[in-house]
């Protein structure tokens, strides 16, 4: 595991992800902490004294080292930032003029509802409260929104917990005016372990993004009512900033074709046929830039495996295809198919 610090361009030089160690957060000069929008651990939120900082985790556990993070960061010159709560208090996000980073960490609160309520309600009322911040600081476009929810695969009420969760965020896209389709956001949805509380964040645009489909694959939002009586809300990748050279998030991507797993059982067929969707995509950005700007090398990824055992066989296959990846991440987290192995997202 790469512990060094490194960062993808996003191209732009103006929004940035870097990965690091809290260690080396803890030394970054009080200049740099200025561009930081938000900061996202893995198993926890990391331990950091930057009280205007939205600082998050998406609780699923680290398969290598264990005090990485994830930071956002806005490196135009003369960027100001602000920092502010939702009513509520349970969204903190920060912002410059373009961007927003927002999370949320929130809990299923069971009282006398089933627990198909109560995610329900919680889901619905995460994403309300989002839209209204949205909609007061005028970031009105989301580009890329991260879903943690435990006991993904779990069951409540006669159907998985997963298909709770897009009914729910599909009501509150509706509720809110937007678009179900289309000019969605990029996105990822996983499993954390039980007992964990729903973690959210995003980041969001006051300009328009550009949204990417798959053409190896039905958009998420057309899949067929097997999968769900509502289909899950987003794009399979975003484009955004292009003017600037273009920041591009990819979805939470697996071994899909059309709407169906292929090789279920397999994880190594599951990486390799991962990797193809992800090279279409970028493809696909390339040809909707008119350039050939993102390749697998320039990618910064998060590889989320289902069993800790497979990390092996799924680190070799990556290694045989990608030489020298701007980074990876390994987590282990349930993904929201049971016969799913293995997730990636990326952001180049
Ligand atoms: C898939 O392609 C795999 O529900 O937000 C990937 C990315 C997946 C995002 C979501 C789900 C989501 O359907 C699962």
């Amino acid at each position: 595991m790469n512990t060094t610090a490194y960062s993808t361009a996003a191209g732009t030089g103006i929004l940035e992800l870097e990965v690091q160690s809290s260690l080396q957060l803890a030394s970054q000069p009080a200049f740099w902490w200025q561009s930081v929008l938000g900061v996202v651990g893995f198993e926890a939120p990391p331990p950091l004294a930057q009280a205007r900082i939205p600082v998050t985790a998406s609780m699923t556990p680290s398969l290598g080292a264990h005090d990485l993070c994830e930071v956002w960061r806005v490196t135009a010159p003369g960027t100001h930032l602000s920092s502010g709560e939702s009513a509520q208090g349970r969204l903190r996000y920060r912002w410059s003029k373009d961007l927003l980073f927002g999370s949320m960490i929130t809990t299923e609160q069971a009282g006398a509802r089933s627990e198909a309520e109560t995610l329900l309600q919680t889901t619905e009322a995460a994403y309300r409260e989002i839209f209204d911040v949205l909609n007061k600081t005028g970031h009105g476009h989301l580009i890329r929104i991260w879903n943690y929810l435990p006991r993904i695969n779990g069951h409540a009420c006669g159907d998985e917990r997963y298909r709770h969760f897009n009914s729910a965020r599909q009501t509150a896209f509706r509720k809110s005016g937007r678009a179900t389709m289309g000019t969605v956001p990029a996105a990822s949805a996983l499993g954390s372990p039980d007992g964990s509380p729903i973690s959210i964040y995003f980041l969001a645009a006051r300009g328009a993004p550009r949204m990417i489909e798959n053409p190896r694959q039905t958009s998420a939002y057309h899949y067929p009512r097997k999968f769900g009586r509502h289909s899950p809300i987003f794009s399979r990748a975003c484009l955004w900033g292009e003017t600037g050279g273009g920041t591009l998030f990819v979805s939470g991507t697996a071994s899909i074709v059309g709407h169906e797993t292929i090789h279920p059982g397999d994880v190594v067929a599951q990486t390799r046929e991962t990797m193809v969707n992800i090279t279409a995509l970028l493809a696909e950005a390339n040809r909707i830039v008119g350039e050939p700007r993102y390749s697998p090398q320039g990618l910064t990824l998060k590889v989320y495996v289902r069993n800790p055992s497979d990390l092996p066989a799924v680190e070799t296959t990556l290694s045989q295809l990608l030489c020298r990846p701007a980074g990876i991440v390994y987590l282990q987290a349930d993904i929201c198919r049971e016969d799913l192995l293995v997730e990636i997202e990326a952001v180049g």
